[in-house]
């Protein structure tokens, strides 16, 4: 199915469609986002339907995504500029703190506003073709779309400059050692190790995926007493759901599945 922007499609996979499978699809221009693409990925998150509990993202073609599409980077004024970069800001918002769980699933290309695009889901699973590289420094422009923020946050502050400074590409093992992707898969199958994951996020009481997505990052940037307090209110929040309380007494019923090793 595609949205209103035929370089985006959105499917529903799963035996209830509970995962929104959410495909960049502009694999001549290597999945590049123009301003159109990025509003549909904003309007697609927005308007999820209920029924969708967890969603992948992925990229058509050889690559997931080259980023900003450079053929539109206009001339623009400095508040242009900043518009522009918020409007990428608001649609990757979206997909962050949206309604539900997004599993990036990644292969070739990840790059610029790529990467960007991937750090604003909560999982990424890499293929081995997968390569990681924030071009702006040589392009000789910045990050716009939250990657200064996202980026350190899943590698540090020093690897990132590293990246800008010196263009440097990390390989998918690398990306992976580093804290770019959560899981490293053979070259072809981050789709289905992708999809595998958000079924199973999707099966998870909605108001544990809330408190991941909507509490956790807040509370791992707020002080420590009122991070310890937020996770509090939010614990107790997640504990007095009449679905905690069936999945509680299932295990000590005999009737959920225990902790195992893989
Ligand atoms: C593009 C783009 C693009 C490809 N904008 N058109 N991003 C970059 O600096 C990455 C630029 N792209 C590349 O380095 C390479 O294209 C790839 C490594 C991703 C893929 O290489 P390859 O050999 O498979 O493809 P290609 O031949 O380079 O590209 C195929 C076509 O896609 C070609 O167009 P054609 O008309 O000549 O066929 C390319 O021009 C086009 N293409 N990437 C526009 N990015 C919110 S701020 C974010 C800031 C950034 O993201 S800056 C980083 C931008």
């Amino acid at each position: 199915m595609t949205t209103s922007n035929p370089d985006l499609s959105l499917q529903f996979v799963g035996e209830q469609s509970e995962v929104a499978l959410v495909t960049l699809n502009r694999p001549v221009k290597r999945n590049a986002l123009n301003d159109g693409l990025v509003m549909a990925l904003r309007d697609v998150f927005q308007n999820l339907p209920k029924s969708v509990r967890a969603a992948v993202v992925n990229g058509n073609g050889d690559h997931f995504c080259a980023g900003l599409d450079l053929s539109e980077l206009s001339e623009r004024d400095a508040a242009q500029g900043v518009l522009h970069s918020r409007m990428w800001h608001a649609a990757l918002e979206c997909v962050e703190k949206g309604t539900v769980p997004v599993v990036a699933a990644l292969h070739g290309a990840v790059v610029g506003g790529g990467l960007e695009l991937a750090s604003a889901c909560h999982i990424r699973v890499a293929d081995e073709s997968t390569f990681y590289a924030l071009p702006e420094g040589t392009r000789g422009i910045f990050v716009g779309g939250g990657g200064s923020v996202r980026v350190p946050k899943l590698i540090g502050a020093a690897r990132m400059t590293d990246m800008m400074l010196t263009g440097r590409v990390y390989n998918a093992a690398d990306g992976e050692r580093v804290g770019l992707a959560q899981y490293l898969v053979p070259t072809g199958t981050a789709l289905d190790k992708a999809i595998e994951l958000a079924t199973r996020i999707a099966a998870n009481a909605p108001m544990t995926n809330f408190a991941l997505m909507h509490a956790l990052p807040r509370i791992a940037e707020q002080p420590a007493d009122h991070g310890l307090f937020t996770e509090a209110l939010m614990a107790s929040v997640a504990q007095s759901a009449p679905e905690a309380k069936a999945r509680v007494r299932a295990f000590l019923e005999g009737k959920a599945a225990k902790v195992q090793k893989d």
